[in-house]
């Protein structure tokens, strides 16, 4: 996602976080190749990425200030690729002594999953320390759509101990994801019809663009660091969920013991993070993650294939095409 910004950008955080001024922002802005988008109305492309000037701020400043503690767990997506989801998941699954899943005062059910879970990329330095949602004081849980090659280096040089769950989604969902968000999140002056947006993505000019340089980069990772980098579909996880959370939970050292095999605790935490019990939470249908910009909106459809109801049989070709030509050689399959 992208928080609301007004035009021009600047950058509404206190001295100690403003990492260019105004002209260092207008220089930096005039310098890079700038195109139409499909959530706001323009992305500049920074370091092989499109970013929005929020999420471009965003990512100077974690590349300036951020300091990877060594528990530290990283969520990593592309947008609409089931950040929300995941976030629940690992709050869930990290906190399950603490907050048992089926306790009626989980803080999964009074809280949205994204003030559980921050964006690393919207916080302000002076919030870095004070994120603290898991029991052990050392691990803080951040989400983050920052491509590998973009994020800090410490996070992922073999000197540090920091996880990296990356979870991908089919192509053609995540597009079509992405672009009823678009019309939904009010970013821009007018709507963006299909049309526009399934070619602005084609071109890779999305937030976090092009999405398949970003799934690469972390499936390469993957494969060369499986211990700091554990790859995920968000498909696999519907379909296989009770496998994918005990491999989820293996990769980040707290593997469900016998006992709670026992008593359903894989199943619970499945339960209380599907699409269905999130739906129902009042903060998720009611509150806002910034100005006209509703918690709702991250809760759609939840369902794999939902580009059939969307996509022409070509815009779907077309995106298969390009996706079999990126990963051609790579390994990976979506
Ligand atoms: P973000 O990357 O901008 O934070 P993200 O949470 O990845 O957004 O995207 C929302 C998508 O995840 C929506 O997909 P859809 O448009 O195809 O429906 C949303 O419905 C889906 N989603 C949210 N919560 C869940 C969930 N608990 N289970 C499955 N899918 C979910």
């Amino acid at each position: 996602m992208e928080p609301k910004s007004s035009e021009p950008y600047h950058q509404q955080v206190d001295d100690e976080t403003i990492v260019l001024d105004n002209n260092e922002l207008e220089n930096l802005l005039s310098s890079l190749p700038k195109e139409r988008s499909i959530i706001t109305p323009y992305k500049y492309q920074y370091q092989g990425f499109w970013y929005s000037v929020p999420l471009l701020l965003g990512v100077i400043t974690c590349q300036k200030h951020f300091q990877p503690r060594e528990n530290d767990i990283f969520i990593v997506t592309a947008p609409k690729s089931g950040t929300t989801w995941m976030k629940a998941i690992l709050y869930a699954l990290i906190n399950r002594e603490a907050h048992p899943p089926k306790t009626p005062h989980h803080p999964l059910l009074n809280n949205a999953p994204r003030d559980l879970v921050p964006f690393l990329e919207f916080l302000s330095p002076s919030e870095y320390d004070s994120v603290c949602n898991s029991p052990d004081k050392s691990m803080r849980i951040f989400a983050t759509h920052i491509p590998v090659s973009n994020f800090p280096e410490s996070i992922t040089s073999s000197l540090s101990n920091c996880r990296v769950v990356y979870m991908c989604r089919d192509i053609k969902d995540n597009f079509v994801s992405l672009f009823h968000f678009a019309n939904k999140a009010n970013l821009r002056p007018s709507p963006i019809s299909l049309e526009d947006a399934f070619n602005s993505y084609c071109k890779g000019v999305s937030a976090v663009g092009p999405v398949w340089d970003q799934i690469l980069g972390y499936w390469k990772e993957s494969q060369e660091k499986p211990h700091k980098v554990l790859f995920m579909k968000y498909e696999e996880m519907k379909n296989e969920p009770k496998s994918q959370m005990r491999r989820l939970a293996n990769f980040l050292g707290v593997p469900f013991s016998v006992e709670e095999e026992n008593s359903g605790m894989v199943d619970q935490i499945i339960s209380l993070c599907s699409f269905e019990s999130m739906t129902k939470v009042d903060v998720n249908k009611m509150g806002n993650f910034v100005d006209g910009f509703t918690n709702s909106s991250f809760f759609r459809k939840g369902v794999v294939g939902d580009w059939r109801n969307c996509l022409t049989p070509d815009m779907a070709s077309r995106l298969d095409e390009i996706t079999e030509e990126k990963f051609r050689g790579s390994g990976l399959s979506l």
